[in-house]
């Protein structure tokens, strides 16, 4: 399908799918871990899509990757060291450049054929992040890369969803958190992709952050808008020290000011204190689940 007109379909439910149309595969191929798509959607330019499921596009990548390291990144207030698993399409590893102090992104993905194709068909996303000197991109697990790790200011989890026997479903587990908690540095965050906030499909995110407050002093979920998901998505924020989840817009402004030097289109104090004030029926979700994940017993998406 090359040229032709089609569509991706996304099953958000057994009820509903989320359909997008494509005007050109730019590239198609099965990796040893998923199966990869590069496209050229009709309305909201060049996409990535992983075991057909979305993961990014040009046309509203900033209203995911904004969040994710910038709400993190406040919430540190300098970073320096900054672990990215996955986030093959340096999206996140360039939100990350914009911080003066940051040295060093470590960013572990299992997928080599995944960086490479981002590198090579996705340059409006990763803006020259995947080759920047700052930036040391290592293809394992990250899950092994973590426990051997240590002194992290911020580690992001920019991940595809957990789908049963998909590349990601061991990073949303106890073990997994625990590592993380153990890598990061006295004072470090924490922030992962936890989920669909669409009330049928919650109940993935509520384990997650079950999971992510087992090991965690402090966890919140970020709200996160991007149309091309189907449904608003939940971004898990944690740390072991006390995070002010109403933080001062005029203080987060000053902060961004002094210590950030690319443009950003969604993030500024304002906006991160209404991503952080979660929805009612979202918090009392989280606080009647009762289940998380380990090893032994790990999220189970349907590869649909
Ligand atoms: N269902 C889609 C969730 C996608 C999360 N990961 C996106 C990776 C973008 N860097």
């Amino acid at each position: 399908m090359e040229t032709a007109e089609e569509w991706i379909g996304e099953i958000l439910t057994p009820d509903d799918i989320w359909q997008h149309r494509i005007n050109k595969v730019l590239v198609q191929c099965q990796t040893p871990f998923q199966e990869l798509m590069i496209v050229e959607s009709g309305t909201y330019g060049k996409a990535l899509v992983l075991d057909r499921r979305w993961q990014t596009c040009t046309g509203d990548e900033f209203l995911y990757h904004e969040p994710l390291i910038h709400t993190p990144f406040v919430m540190h207030g300098q970073p320096r060291r900054v672990l990215i698993a996955g986030g093959a399409d340096g999206g996140a590893a360039r939100e990350a450049l914009k911080w003066n102090d940051v040295e060093e992104i470590l960013l572990v993905d299992i997928d080599g054929i995944a960086v490479e194709a981002c590198r090579e068909w996705l340059p409006e996303i990763h803006q020259g992040s995947l080759n920047d000197r700052r930036v040391r991109i290592e293809i394992a697990d990250a899950f092994d890369v973590i426990a051997q790790t240590r002194g992290w200011d911020v580690i992001i989890a920019d991940l595809t969803d957990p789908i049963e026997s998909g590349p990601a479903f061991k990073l949303f587990t106890r073990e997994f958190f625990t590592l993380c908690q153990q890598a990061l540095a006295p004072g470090g965050v924490f922030m992962n992709q936890a989920g669909s906030l669409a009330p049928p499909l919650i109940t993935p995110l509520a384990k997650t952050l079950k999971t992510i407050s087992s090991v965690f002093r402090q966890t919140s979920v970020v709200t996160a808008n991007v149309p091309t998901y189907g449904s608003p998505w939940g971004l898990a924020l944690a740390s072991d020290k006390i995070l002010d989840l109403r933080p001062d817009p005029n203080r987060t402004d000053s902060l961004l000011q002094q210590s950030t030097n690319g443009p950003l289109k969604m993030f500024d104090g304002q906006a991160l204190l209404g991503l952080l004030q979660s929805p009612l029926y979202i918090r009392n979700r989280i606080a009647a689940e009762t289940e998380i994940y380990t090893l032994h017993q790990p999220p189970r998406l349907s590869r649909r």
